[in-house]
């Protein structure tokens, strides 16, 4: 297939007092068409050829959902996947994409590392059971100069499980938790969080310490998303990260470091 040029812009100045603000950000259609499409066949091998992969790929499925088919896109159910970024150049190539790593020295600093990568699925019927967190307490770092880069596959709006971000509350730094982890829905103000309603090809950007929450795929259709995580150099690892390409550096100085393997 021909690849169309990537340029990796800059973000504009709303945009990065956007995030700075709100702790999220969306890039819509990231991706055109074609890599859309691109995407999803990779996807979907990557979901049904679970077995011919290198063995730090590990997979989760999800038991069938009571009165929910199978989607048979996800014939599998998979529900999750770590160091998805091993399983072929074409996942290599996507966590490096200077249109997210450009984007990470607007929003974090000049200097990006890799953090980790995994896939996150909502199948038919899905129940998010993790509730209202902070990707924080679980991976903690010397300086909370860390984001998530969440890809939709998918259309994924509120009934399919859409992410849902409470805006500005990074700026309060690290909230309470029941567990270690889990916010209480008492500590979250009623109607003070946002529905990522995204479109297959969007990215939305989210800082380490926004709470946030997957919802519920109340549809007979699976929605899956790749969750990629990126760091600053500075930002010193404290969670004993084993994770596939962990500390990997991406951009110094602002400028993308990786060339791309398949053109
Ligand atoms: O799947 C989503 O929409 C959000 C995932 C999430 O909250 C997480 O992995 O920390």
């Amino acid at each position: 297939m021909n690849r169309p040029a990537i340029s990796a812009h800059q973000l504009s100045p709303d945009q990065t007092q956007f995030f700075k603000d709100n702790g999220y950000l969306v890039l819509p259609q990231l991706y055109d068409a074609d890599e859309i499409r691109e995407l999803r066949q990779e996807f979907h091998l990557l979901v049904t050829n679970t077995a011919d992969r290198p063995k730090n790929i590990s997979y989760d499925f999800m038991d069938p959902a009571e009165g929910y088919p199978l989607d048979p896109f996800n014939p599998k159910n998979v529900v999750g996947i770590m160091d998805q970024t091993l399983a072929e150049d074409f996942w290599f190539d996507q966590f490096t994409d200077p249109r997210v790593v450009v984007p990470m020295t607007d929003l974090l600093g000049p200097n990006i590392d890799f953090h980790n990568g995994k896939v996150r699925n909502k199948p038919p019927g899905f129940h998010a059971s993790q509730g209202w967190h902070q990707d924080w307490p679980y991976e903690r770092h010397s300086q909370p100069d860390l984001a998530a880069a969440i890809t939709y596959i998918d259309d994924t709006d509120f009934e399919q499980g859409a992410t849902e971000v409470i805006p500005g509350s990074h700026l309060r730094g690290e909230w309470d938790t029941q567990d270690g982890h889990t916010i209480s829905d008492d500590a979250v103000a009623p109607g003070s969080w946002k529905v990522l309603a995204a479109k297959a090809g969007d990215v939305a950007i989210i800082h380490v310490q926004v709470v946030h929450r997957a919802g519920h795929n109340y549809t007979g259709t699976a929605r899956h998303a790749l969750i990629n995580e990126y760091k600053t150099a500075e930002a010193r690892d404290l969670w004993n990260n084993r994770c596939a390409f962990a500390g990997l550096p991406l951009a110094r100085a602002g400028k993308p470091l990786i060339p791309r393997i398949r053109e």
